[in-house]
């Protein structure tokens, strides 16, 4: 009744923005993602006949509050499929997700969540099962299950069984590389959970945003195939941007970007005047993360580290999907 995992993070290319069903995490569009090395969740989990409710600690800390709420009702969904629903665990995690990374630490916590309680309690699943229960926990989680490049797709169904990633190339298909420039933040963050809701709610943009990814998608997925950066890149760039500008039709508008997520930008579109095949794509927050081969990496790390906004430079590279320790 024990197991260990490891999960990574993951960083869209086409973003996951919107939900038609907020209960059981179900999207408004496909998504598609390169699982990251090196950024990962450890998460072991111990049903045991004694406990009386879950106990969940996060790096040497025990939890309360909201994160443990939704680790619990998590796990409510996994007793329920396993028919064993007063068995209770003890849940150990430690995120080697820095906080600040700007990456989602809740799509590797997620997914070693789900791939160690779902081995603990005894269910076996395939990939595709547990990708579809891993996105009850977090949506984009359920991308990491895989290595590589994954697509979540959306389905159609109303109780979410076709709504699962699946993999598009694996790890060692492409170098391809992103890192993470960390900038000093200046203002409390918008949950990318509420901001979704507010810009489906309301954002007149949000129509012309889910109707451009399916061409967006077969394009991006042709280029990844190919391994061809400048279509990727390109494609990728534009995706973030059209997911960035639903936020400012919103009422109220909002913005993850300061001063400094617009400088970068700049700079990255610089830098492609002078050769350098480098992209950007942003997230819930204002960090950029730029996209690009390994022969550019010192180029890259160079022009930007020495900007005074810039806190930290994190080299990624593809990663592995779940690991079983
Ligand atoms: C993504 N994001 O595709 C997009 C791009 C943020 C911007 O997935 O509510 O933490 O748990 O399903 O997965 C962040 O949203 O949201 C996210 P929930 P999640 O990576």
């Amino acid at each position: 009744m024990k197991a260990t995992a490891r999960a990574n993070v993951n960083i869209a290319l086409i973003k996951y923005w919107g939900k038609r069903d907020e209960e059981l995490i179900l999207p408004t569009n496909n998504s598609l993602s390169l699982t990251l090395d090196g950024l990962y969740t450890t998460t072991t989990v111990h049903f045991e006949n004694h406990l009386t409710k879950d106990v969940f600690y996060l790096n040497n800390e025990q939890i309360v509050g909201t994160a443990y709420k939704r680790v619990t009702s998590f796990l409510d969904i996994i007793r329920q499929k396993a028919n064993k629903e007063n068995l209770y665990a003890k849940v150990v995690s430690t995120n080697e997700v820095p906080t600040a990374a700007g990456f989602a630490s809740s799509a590797s916590g997620f997914a070693a969540l789900a791939a160690a309680s779902t081995r603990a309690i005894g269910l076996h699943l395939t990939d595709k099962e547990l990708s579809r229960i891993t996105r009850r926990g977090s949506g984009s989680a359920c991308r990491s299950i895989y290595g590589g490049f994954a697509e979540w797709q959306m389905g159609s169904h109303p109780d979410g069984t076709d709504s699962y990633a699946v993999q598009i190339a694996p790890q060692n298909h492409w170098d391809l590389c992103v890192a993470a420039v960390i900038l000093s933040a200046n203002k409390k963050k918008l949950s990318s959970r509420e901001g979704m809701r507010r810009t489906v709610e309301t954002s007149p943009f949000f129509t012309g945003w889910t109707n451009s990814i399916p061409r967006d998608l077969k394009q991006i997925k042709s280029g990844i195939l190919a391994r061809d950066i400048e279509k990727v890149g390109e494609i990728s760039e534009a995706n973030c941007l059209k997911m960035h500008a639903t936020m400012l039709g919103a009422k109220p508008p909002f913005t993850y970007w300061q001063d400094s997520t617009l400088a970068v930008m700049h700079k990255i579109q610089m830098m492609r005047k002078d050769g350098i095949p480098a992209y950007f794509t942003i997230d819930a927050g204002p960090n950029v993360k730029v996209i690009y081969e390994p022969e550019y990496e010192e180029e890259i790390r160079e022009r930007l580290k020495h900007l005074s906004y810039v806190e930290e430079i994190i080299c990624c590279r593809a990663g592995s999907g779940i690991t079983y320790l």
